[in-house]
Parts: C-alpha cells; structure tokens; sequence
C-alpha cells in the first residue's frame, strides 16, 4: 500500500517538545506528499499553514456561564469526529496521553456508531507519563487510554520502562521510537555573528539554556553552574524562554552579581540561530523523557552538560557528546562546563562529537518508520472493517 495519507495530528500548539515534535513529523509526512491535518486549541508554534498537504482545524471552546471550567475534552472529540468525517482521514495520530489519547478513544467510539473506523496511534512524551501523569486518581484512565490505542510509542527506552512500571500496561504495547532532528534546517543556518557581537563581545565563551521555564527545568541550577564556570572562563549565558521560575532566576542572578552577564531573551522561534554561535548547553532537569533541545544543540555542534535522569543519557553520551550528571550536581555540572570550556581542542572535540551523534537521529531515518508503522495501522483496521461486513452479511442471511 503505498497511496498517499491523510493524518490527522493532535497536539499541544505550545512551546514544549511534544508540539514540536508533532509538527515537525507532520511537516515531514506533508513534504513526504501526505496530507496533514493538525487539530489543536491554537496555531502550533513551529507550523506554518502555507506549506503545502498542511491543514489548520482549530478547537474552539465553549463558553457558558454554567462551566466553571469550559470542557474542553468534549470541544476537542467533537472536532476529532468532524475533521475525520469530513476529512475522510486515514488515522489519528494523538501525541501526550492527557487528554489527547484519552479523547480520541471517545472521538473513536462516536465513529464507530456512523460505521467509520480510525485507527488511533499515540506517541508518548514525558511529563504525560512521568508528571501530569503521576496522579493515583489519573491512573485508571491513562492506562485505559493508552491501552485502548492501536499503537503507541514512547521518545526513549527510560520513558517506556516508566510507562509500564506505573501504568497498567504491557511492555509489548509500546514502541520506542525517538524523537529526531531536520539537520537540514540547522545546517542551513549560517553563524550570526550579530549576536555573539552582541552579547559576548569580547569572545567569551556562550553558554546557553532553552525551555519553558517550568520547575521540572531546575533553572536556578542553571543560574548557579554558570556562576561557578564564570569565575574562571571568561562567559556569558543566553537563557531563552519563558515560564513560571524565570523571576525567580532573575533574582538570583542578581543575588550573585552577575545580571550584566545573563541575558534572558524570552520565547524565540530562532532556536537555531541562536545556537549556532552558542558554545555549551546546560540542562540540569530534574527529569527529561528525552530532552529534545539537547539533540537541536547537539545539531548546531553544541555540546550538553545535562543531568543523567530519564532519557537524557540516550541523546547526550556521558563523555562524548557533553556529560551527564546527577539531579542537583551543580560542582560536578561547573567542572565538566569548565573542562569543556577551557581548552579549544577539547571544546572542538566535543563540538564534532555532538554533531556526529545528532545524526543518528535525522528526520530521514526516522519519518520511514512512522509511515511503516501508519500503512500497516490502516491496513489492519480495513481487514477489520471487511470481517466485520462480511460477519454482518452472514447474519442477515
Ligand atoms: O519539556 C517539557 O516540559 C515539555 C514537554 C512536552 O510534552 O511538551 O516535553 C516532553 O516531551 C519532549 C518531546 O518528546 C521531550 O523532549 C521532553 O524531554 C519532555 N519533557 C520532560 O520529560 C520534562
């Protein structure tokens, strides 16, 4: 079976990994010649409705005085069951179990009453299984829901292990595949010297960190690793998004005494701009399903000083690509960004290391093994669907 798709995908529109990850796989399926039809609540960042097999459905909310909380579970499966019919999608591609999964089984259910079958497929990203998910009432109804998928994935080995050693789920229900990178689109990027010019005019070394700012992230340890390694190497820290702790970093910064060397740039969508005049990456979370900002530095020839929880150790090699450290490690994190740092060869070393392992994750390798996975999902549910008419005719007779 080889004819073209259509996909439905489902996503968060926000700044986080998972929308990005959506829209960057669905960008690839539309350049791949299927079409793309993305349903979420808002525009997803990264997505641009001018490309071509790329389709915009937007959930709207409903609004009564009567809700306190407007309910959004039953605005996203009403739009689900419309794009799909009208659409005449071939399968739902559902990523982060809460709600999205758990929604497109009931989206699912209503289909299947006007005879139409949709095979569901859920990919797995991190705080859906180890944070949001991590609740005893949600239990039941995530293990229900990714149970109740036809395929799932998980981005890394830790977040499958984590999955099925919370949830009620069997390993042989979920898949790993990783998350990936368009080295295209970072390769293209020329250095913008405009803004190591401009923030580390003096040719200090740039350390930067990139996310949304949440507690999971353990900012302040950014805050205090560059502390340290600014002692002794000349440095500035570029810190790029925005969320809930940044006050709280800027504080300390201040604390410190080093606000004039730290400067917080809020969201951006030229990540790899930004990246590509950076010389080291600090990621100090305190859990990262598989930290998928470290691949985009490590595609910019950026090495990693990252903490070892969760998949961080399948994308950035302890000794190779950077070094991975315990949650909270903040010595150990200043010293390994000053080994890096401190000497050109080693720095340039890890740099080639970085780049060199972020190519095991091209888009290339990665896109053929969702579409296989795809083709084979709605071959599945035809032969389903056939059985089930056949079954139907048989009875009548
Ligand atoms: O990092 C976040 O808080 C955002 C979150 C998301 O779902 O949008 O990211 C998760 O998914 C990313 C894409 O698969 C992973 O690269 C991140 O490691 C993961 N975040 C955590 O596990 C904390």
């Amino acid at each position: 079976m080889n004819r073209k798709l259509k996909i439905g995908v489902v996503c968060f529109p926000t700044y986080g990994g998972s929308g990005i990850v959506a829209t960057e796989l669905g960008r690839a399926m539309a350049r791949h010649g299927h079409e793309i039809h993305f349903i979420s609540y808002k525009m997803p960042v990264r997505l641009d409705v001018f490309e071509e097999n790329v389709f915009y459905h937007e959930v709207s909310s409903i609004d009564y005085p009567l809700f306190e909380f407007p309910p959004y579970e039953l605005s996203l499966a009403a739009k689900m069951v419309d794009v799909v019919k009208f659409e005449k999608l071939d399968i739902l591609h559902v990523h982060y179990a809460i709600p999205n999964a758990y929604v497109a089984f009931m989206a699912k259910q209503i289909l299947l009453q006007e005879q139409i079958r949709i095979p569901l497929f859920t990919t797995l990203h991190g705080t859906d299984i180890t944070l949001v998910g991590k609740s005893e009432l949600l239990k039941p109804a995530i293990s229900f829901a990714i149970n109740q998928s036809d395929y799932v994935t998980a981005v890394s080995d830790d977040l499958k292990k984590e999955t099925c050693s919370y949830f009620d789920v069997k390993p042989d229900k979920i898949h790993v595949i990783p998350n990936f990178i368009d080295l295209e689109e970072y390769r293209v990027i020329k250095k913008l010297q405009r803004i190591k010019k401009a923030i580390a005019p003096n040719g200090e070394k740039l350390l930067v960190h990139i996310s949304n700012f949440r507690p999971v992230k353990n900012i302040e340890d950014v805050v205090k690793v560059f502390y340290e390694v600014q002692k002794e190497v000349p440095s500035k820290l570029i810190m790029v998004g925005d969320g809930p702790c940044r006050e709280g970093a800027e504080k300390l910064c201040r604390e410190l005494n080093i606000a004039d060397k730290v400067r917080f740039m809020g969201k951006s969508l030229e990540v790899p701009k930004i990246l590509s005049v950076c010389d080291l990456m600090l990621l100090p979370s305190k859990t990262e399903s598989f930290g998928l900002v470290a691949l985009e530095a490590m595609a910019c020839s950026v090495p990693v000083v990252s903490t070892n929880t969760g998949g961080l150790p399948e994308v950035n090699i302890h000794e190779k690509t950077g070094f991975t450290l315990p949650v909270g490690d903040i010595e150990g994190m200043a010293k390994a960004a000053k080994h890096i740092l401190g000497c050109p060869e080693k720095l340039q070393h890890f740099k080639e290391n970085a780049l060199a392992h972020a190519q095991t994750f091209d888009i290339q390798n990665i896109v053929p093994d969702y579409e296989e996975v795809y083709y084979n999902l709605i071959q599945k549910s035809m032969e389903e669907c056939e059985k089930y008419q056949k079954g139907r005719t048989k009875d009548k007779k």
